[in-house]
């Protein structure tokens, strides 16, 4: 019997062998969007001249740039709403709730494809879905009904046994596969999990570690669609979506990674990495200033309503700020109804609507020299939108000990666990989803001036030379490339304003540099561009002139994003040769158009009098892509274009 990976990329085949590493394509049924990578995907879309989207489903969320400190954030929402409406694409308003939350909530369906702007999109891997990240452009290709091109990763078998004991929830699942794996631990590769542990996971619960399986580099995770799911399904109203799939059998996986739910205990995620990971009695006594709880991994109805228990009729710690971030209204309503909002307020927690918020730097910012726990599923330096910020991530019962007591606490400390029981049905009539009018309905795309075109790129060279204009270590995320927060997210729609941010707190300096060399390479380490989908950390410094980037190793959806927008990526034949790239230093690809398009596997690279070689991990498609400047240029030249 196949994996429920297998089965799925079996039914969506559209091209390829289904062997690990070999380029597959897959038919997607269902897209989301969230508004920080959708108004440029939108615009990418619009670009292909498709009159409606092509999908069984496709919806946009508005979520992350919810702060409307000037028009440019407002204006984005109204074109996407807009937008939506004339292509007939669902659309979902600002406070409805975080893109994930929503569609496990109102649309995930079991066995289904789903591609989404968005690198947690794999949230939805907890109802039994195949749900990948992809930047805007993939997203806008599948919305044109193209289908979605990756190298066929390693399905990796993740075999649960036992229960959660008390006071541990899904976040130390997945912080302890992340101690053990760390962030390059899931690169190449689907978690599946299986086993009879799995049955004591409700789909929350399955959706929170899914979700962080981004965190290891995963393509995505897949839990089985079983009898928890069915009655998940039937609690949002949505019995008739249910298909089931039930779990494989260890013998359907190479590789199994064995883990007892019983034996597992509280963990926390130190600054700066989602894999710093140590156990909350290692660091208690920490004192903690602001808690967050909210974000797309942990900001369901039994998060909000453990809080809500834990700090019924007493107050939190005068030194700290309470955060509340509900997933979605649905879920703030249902907390409402089951009596759980009440002890929030009264305990004196800060309410704030459904959305990203803090987890992106909309707003939250924590005090200089504070520490923070937030429920949420990334903690890279500065992306609280404080410099030097200390932010631990941790479950919600840890966050709750923390808000009450100040300062960490190993909540198993705080006595009887309280039992959340999930309603047999949600109240779900509330649903603010607005569904496309008819295909013909009159339609008007409105566009505020903050909302540029998409920039020229110009083709590969036959020779290319420039200048080495940064040199970074390992792991690097996109939001050390493209940072993100209240200033900088309003400008998505602007590439000539964003640009100007690239890189801004790793060296301050680059922007000028790359604008006055021209041309020139970033050389990074490994895992190069971990981290979010956004389009942006390409595209941004190849609008600077970066069209080379070479490390030891690369993320898969920034990888991807390089190649839609015609940088080269290379990576070292020999990774010694690292040290040998300085900043500054003249580079030259000699011949590297005709090498390339020629299926060469390894490129000399000239640096001065010196010769490197680097490997060119790269699909034939992928090859025209970057010889053409960009994926868009290529789709031009195929309708007859200049490109
Ligand atoms: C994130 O969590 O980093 C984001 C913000 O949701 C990003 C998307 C973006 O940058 O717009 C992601 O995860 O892809
Ligand atoms: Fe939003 Fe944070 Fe989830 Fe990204 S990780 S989708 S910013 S809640």
């Amino acid at each position: 019997m196949p994996t429920i990976t297998e089965q799925i990329i079996e039914a969506h085949l559209v091209s390829g062998r289904m062997a690990p590493g070999e380029e597959i394509a897959l038919k997607i049924d269902q897209t989301l969007t969230q508004d920080a990578t959708g108004t440029m995907a939108y615009l990418e879309f619009e670009a292909m001249g498709v009159p409606r989207v092509r999908t069984e489903l496709s919806v946009s969320y508005v979520d992350h740039n919810l702060l409307q400190t000037d028009f440019k954030n407002a204006d984005d929402h109204r074109f996407l709403q807009s937008f939506a409406a004339c292509y007939g694409i669902y659309f979902s308003p600002p406070g409805n709730g975080i893109c994930h939350q929503v569609h496990l909530e109102a649309f995930g369906i079991p066995g289904k494809t789903l591609l989404g702007s968005d690198s947690h999109t794999p949230t939805a891997g907890g109802l039994g879905m195949l749900a990948m990240g992809a930047g805007g452009l993939d997203v806008a290709l599948a919305m044109a009904g193209q289908p979605f091109y990756l190298l066929m990763p390693e399905i990796v078998g993740v075999r649960l046994t036992g229960k959660l004991p008390p006071w541990v929830s899904a976040k130390d699942v997945i912080l302890e596969l992340l101690r053990r794996l760390t962030v390059k631990g899931g690169v190449g590769r689907i978690l599946e999990y299986f086993g009879p542990g799995v049955r004591n996971l409700t789909v929350p619960d399955r959706a929170t570690i899914a979700n962080m399986g981004a965190e290891l580099g995963a393509t995505t995770s897949v839990f089985p669609s079983d009898a928890v799911t069915q009655r998940f399904l039937a609690s949002q109203g949505r019995a008739a979506a249910f298909r089931p799939f039930p779990a494989a059998r260890a013998a359907a996986f190479e590789t199994v990674i064995e883990l007892d739910l019983s034996s597992l205990t509280p963990k926390v995620a130190c600054p700066s990495s989602p894999d710093n990971v140590k156990e909350v009695s290692e660091v208690e006594g920490l004192p903690v200033q602001q808690v967050a709880i909210g974000s797309c991994s942990n900001s369901s109805f039994r998060d909000l309503m453990i809080v809500s228990k834990i700090v019924a009729g007493k107050k939190i710690h005068p030194q700290v700020s309470l955060e509340i971030n509900p997933g979605s209204r649905q879920v703030l309503e249902n907390v409402a109804l089951a009596g759980g909002l009440l002890p929030l307020i009264q305990a004196g927690a800060r309410i704030h609507q459904a959305g990203c918020l803090g987890c992106i730097g909309m707003g939250q910012a924590p005090a200089t020299d504070t520490n923070c726990l937030r429920t949420f599923p990334r903690n890279f330096p500065g992306r609280s939108g404080t410099k030097n910020d200390q932010v631990y991530l941790v479950s919600p019962e840890t966050a709750a000990a923390a808000a009450l007591h100040g300062k960490i606490v190993d909540p198993r400390r705080l006595g009887e666990y309280p039992v959340i029981k999930h309603p047999r049905q949600f109240v779900v009539k509330n649903r603010q989803l607005q569904a496309p009018p008819e295909p013909g309905t009159p339609c008007e795309i409105i566009r505020g001036p903050n909302i540029k075109p998409f920039p020229k790129l110009a083709p590969l060279p036959d020779a290319w030379e420039g200048v080495v204009l940064l040199k970074v270590g390992d792991n690097i995320t996109t939001d050390h490339i493209m940072p993100a927060g209240s200033q900088i997210l309003p400008l998505r729609s602007n590439i000539p304003a964003i640009s100007e941010f690239v890189y801004q707190a790793v060296d301050p300096e680059f922007v000028r540099r790359a604008k006055e060399a021209g041309e020139g390479a970033i050389i990074g380490g490994e895992n190069y561009g971990q981290g979010s989908s956004r389009e942006h950390a390409a595209l941004a410094p190849r609008y600077l002139g970066v069209r080379v980037k070479i490390a030891k190793s690369f993320a898969r959806i920034h990888k991807a994003n390089l190649i839609n927008f015609g940088i080269l990526p290379l990576v070292f034949a020999d990774p010694a040769d690292y040290e040998r790239l300085q900043l500054g230093r003249r580079l030259r690809l000699p011949e590297v158009r005709a090498r390339l398009l020629a299926g060469d596997e390894h490129l000399p690279l000239e640096v001065d009098n010196e010769e490197i070689r680097l490997r060119v991990e790269l699909s034939p498609r992928h090859r025209q892509i970057i010889a053409a400047g960009g994926l868009l240029n290529l789709a031009g030249q195929a309708n007859g274009g200049e490109g």
